[in-house]
């Protein structure tokens, strides 16, 4: 049985599967954020990543697949109802999201989540070497810590939660509120995106275990030895920006954004990249450019909207349902303002190639994040990023994460609508020297705290809990 120094958990295997060039089932690198993150820490290491391969009831083997080992966990149609498309996705999703959406809390879901987080346990701790480090990721594997911890009380756990943790009074609402608190504290690093998540976190703790917390620590109280200390902080996630920079530099991607502006042929383009979920303000959004054209401050083409909405848990009814709202808003708005020879809105249900995406972010003069709450929002950090010759606006959410870093955006609050349109209207009109000064503060502090910074500063505080490095 092979064992590994580092072992990752999430959702997801690193890998898409695909059907290869003999007609044999093959794998692909998927190009997740959560990839190129941990790949910056597994380098140079003995590495696993226990995860879903992507399709019901496939029950696989552990294979290795560009030096990392595969370990496949394999979920059932009925596991990923009630596990991914239930809890995660009908509970914990939006009752983390400042409950935007209503959550539903079934047993039924409740037992497969435990159950499923069993068999991730399970896998990672066959897996992981004596004495090695367990890294698991997010909200859908909330009891893991615990349950590896059981099993494997020589390992090190770090946990890292890409969500928002909510307030208390909303957390309070979760039936299992107890048992994901332990599922969590199982760990000895818990990582959130703010720090107002890690306070909410420790208030929690506070309120229903009466567990003392100190600065960035809560005591644990154990049975037979002394207590442990878990350590639970503010790591904001970033993007590999030198990565987004190369493909910024690249002559064909420079020569797309610059046909892209001609074809559109509006003075301005306005941007917004999200996965279709009802946490973005999408809506929201929609309202406040409608608005702007209904008043006459701005013409489809004075300024276009180019609204990517990639197809996102199509499973899950609140999903569905939120589609057809938008997809009726956008034709309202094109079917009263577009003209023969315009479009107001260009919106596209599609996802895309990491080029193009940067040939998009190239070409708009304003990239428009309006979350009602985000953990973090990597578009916002992204377009940032390429904007080498420091031009270009960022309306950004107060709810983003993001908004801790990014103070020289223009700042929003998405429920406030005039306020977006005064706001839209300021960024299509903002002097150059403005842009300029704003957005050179704002790319300064994401090369600097680039992705490789995060998976370190993670790692700084596991390894000061364990007699060795990982990776010595
Ligand atoms: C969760 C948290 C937190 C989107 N459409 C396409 C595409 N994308 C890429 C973006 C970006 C990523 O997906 C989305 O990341 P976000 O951070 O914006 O949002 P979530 O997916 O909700 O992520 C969030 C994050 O985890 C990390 O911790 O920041 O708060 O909700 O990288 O560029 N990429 C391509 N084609 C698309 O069509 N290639």
């Amino acid at each position: 049985m092979t064992r590994a120094d580092l072992v990752i958990v999430a959702n997801r295997l690193p890998v898409d599967r695909i059907e290869g060039p003999d007609g044999e089932p093959a794998w692909r690198r998927s190009p997740g954020g959560l990839v190129t993150a941990v790949e910056q820490v597994m380098q140079g290491m003995d590495g696993a990543w226990v995860g879903w391969g992507g399709q019901p009831d496939l029950d696989l083997e552990p294979f290795v697949f560009d030096d990392t080992l595969l370990v496949p966990v394999s979920l059932s149609r009925e596991d990923l109802r009630d596990y991914y498309e239930g809890f995660s996705n009908g509970t914990i999703w939006p009752l983390y999201h400042d409950v935007i959406a209503t959550p539903e809390f079934k047993r039924s879901w409740w037992d497969a989540y435990v159950r499923v987080n069993r068999r991730f346990a399970e896998a990672a701790a066959e897996h992981a070497a004596d004495g090695g480090f367990v890294w698991v990721h997010d909200y859908q594997l909330q009891l893991v810590p615990q349950m590896l911890r059981e099993l494997r009380p020589d390992v090190t756990i770090g946990y890292f939660h890409h969500i928002p943790f909510p307030a208390y009074a909303l957390f309070a609402q979760l039936p299992w509120r107890r048992q994901v608190l332990d599922g969590l504290l199982g760990a000895d690093v818990i990582g959130f995106q703010r720090v107002a998540d890690a306070g909410n976190f420790q208030r929690s703790i506070r309120r229903l275990l009466r567990y003392p917390t100190k600065g960035d620590t809560v005591t644990v109280p154990t049975i037979d030895t002394t207590p442990r200390t878990v350590i639970s902080k503010a790591y904001p996630i970033s993007i590999d920006a030198d990565q987004f920079l190369e493909l910024a530099r690249r002559p064909d991607v420079i020569a797309r954004a610059a046909r892209l502006r001609e074809q559109i042929g509006s003075e301005k383009i306005m941007l917004g990249v999200d996965r279709l979920d009802y946490t973005k303000g999408i809506r929201h959004r929609l309202k406040a450019y409608g608005e702007l054209l209904a008043d006459g401050l701005i013409t489809g083409e004075h300024v276009t909207l180019i609204q990517v909405a990639s197809p996102s848990r199509p499973g899950v009814e609140a999903y569905q349902d939120l589609r057809d709202e938008i997809e009726i808003t956008v034709g309202r708005i094109n079917g009263d303002y577009s003209t023969v020879e315009t479009t107001a809105i260009r919106y596209l249900h599609q996802g895309f190639p990491r080029e193009e995406m940067v040939a998009l972010y190239l070409a708009a003069d304003v990239m428009l994040v309006t979350a009602l709450r985000d953990g973090m929002n990597l578009v916002a950090k992204e377009y940032v990023a390429v904007r080498q010759d420091n031009t270009g606006v960022l309306l950004l959410s107060e709810f983003a994460g993001a908004a801790d870093e990014l103070g020289s955006a223009l700042l929003v609050n998405p429920h406030d609508i005039e306020g977006m349109k005064d706001t839209m209207m300021r960024a299509v009109s903002m002097p150059v020297a403005e842009q300029t000064r704003r957005m050179k503060t704002m790319r300064r502090k994401v090369i600097e705290n680039d992705v490789a910074k995060w998976g370190k500063k993670f790692l700084a505080d596991v390894n000061a809990l364990r007699p060795r490095e990982v990776g010595e």
